[in-house]
């Protein structure tokens, strides 16, 4: 399995974060990939390539204009306004949302924003071009026959929508990767998402597409993140009715429901006849994940990538949540050799 990785994520280093009425030490930050690397190594892997510059047409049919440019200039309008620390809104445009953001930069953070767990640092930018170009060689690479291949990246990229960030996502991965295989030659393209947490940005953005079905298994948007997406109700529009299909399980789920959830997934992945699945994968399944309330353990996640397996589709893989825990590692490396070992 090719695996893509960038040292390049350590400039997106957020400060702190909004959680619980307090300000925290971010649970997503550059320490995650001290998790995540040692127990890749652990499990034997170790090739970890760097990414062709990032090629930026990659990101049309995915982010919008308006936002790509908010991205790129919005610490340096931060820093200009006099404003302290890193670019983290402080209002949201609820159901007035205009045509255009205001002028003053604290108000075009918010209008691009959903959350407040999320914020643009001076070198972000640097940092997302090449996560985002792991996500695109990984699809590349699959797209040229590579049976699989794995993006390796911080932050994570689900929560991202067309024009917003949130969930402490500001790229789309896991889009960006669907978008560059449907652009490559797939006619269909298949995303599961089995972060924890709702995919609401990549759900928004493929919504009213039948060519990309959106698959997510997560906690009930009753209790958790993002709250207001995720329902079962949320089926898609317009063309894109009935190409996305939703989860939402209760907190407290362990691994039989959740693998049965899996299970009518792949069922719905292989009536749609996907020619390339993309996993958006995270691992805040976990029984310990800090945020989250599923129970699955370790010795889960070999199991369910032998699953995916089974679809037998060329299959990307992109990195999303997973806190916390050495384990995170682990679990990780878990689906990529169950996945492989089928
Ligand atoms: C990619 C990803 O996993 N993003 C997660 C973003 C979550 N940010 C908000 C976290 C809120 C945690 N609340 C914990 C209490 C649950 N009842
Ligand atoms: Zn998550």
């Amino acid at each position: 399995m090719k695996i893509f990785y960038s040292d390049a994520h350590v400039l997106h280093h957020p400060k702190a974060e909004l959680h619980r009425g307090q300000m925290i030490d971010p649970h997503e930050g550059p320490h995650r990939m001290d998790l995540l690397l040692p127990g890749m190594k652990r499990a034997g892997f170790k090739n970890f390539l760097s990414p062709p510059v990032f090629d930026e047409t990659s990101l049309q049919g995915v982010h919008t204009s308006d936002y790509i440019d908010f991205i790129k200039t919005a610490w340096e309008r931060w820093d200009a306004a006099g404003y302290a620390g890193d670019v983290l809104p402080m209002s949201y445009p609820h159901s007035k949302r205009r045509e255009k953001p205001p002028t003053d930069i604290d108000g075009a953070a918010g209008y691009f924003a959903s959350s407040s767990d999320t914020v643009i640092t001076k070198t972000s930018w640097e940092a997302l071009k090449a996560v985002a170009a792991c996500s695109l060689a990984a699809a590349n690479a699959v797209s040229d026959g590579a049976n699989s291949a794995f993006a390796l990246i911080r932050p994570p990229g689900h929560h991202a929508g067309a024009d917003y960030m949130s969930g402490y996502c500001i790229l789309n991965n896991s889009a960006i990767a669907a978008q560059a295989l449907r652009k490559n030659g797939a006619g269909r393209v298949a995303i599961l998402d089995v972060d924890f947490h709702h995919g609401n940005g990549t759900q928004d953005i493929f919504y009213e597409r039948d060519d990309v079905l959106f698959t997510s298994i997560h906690g009930h948007p009753d209790d958790h993140f993002p709250y207001f997406w995720g329902h079962k109700d949320e089926t898609g529009a317009g063309a894109g009715q009935g190409f996305t299909v939703n989860y939402p399980l209760p907190a407290g789920t362990a691994y039989a429901p959740w693998s049965a959830a899996l299970r009518n997934a792949l069922q719905h992945i292989s009536r749609f006849k996907a020619d390339v699945l993309v996993v958006s994968l995270g691992v805040d399944t976990f029984e310990h994940d800090p945020i989250s309330s599923f129970k699955l353990k370790t010795t889960d996640y070999p199991l369910y990538g032998a699953i995916i397996a089974q679809l037998g589709l060329p299959t990307v893989f992109i990195m999303e949540g997973g806190y916390g825990v050495p384990k995170v590692g682990d679990n990780v490396a878990g689906v990529l050799t169950g996945f492989l070992n089928a």
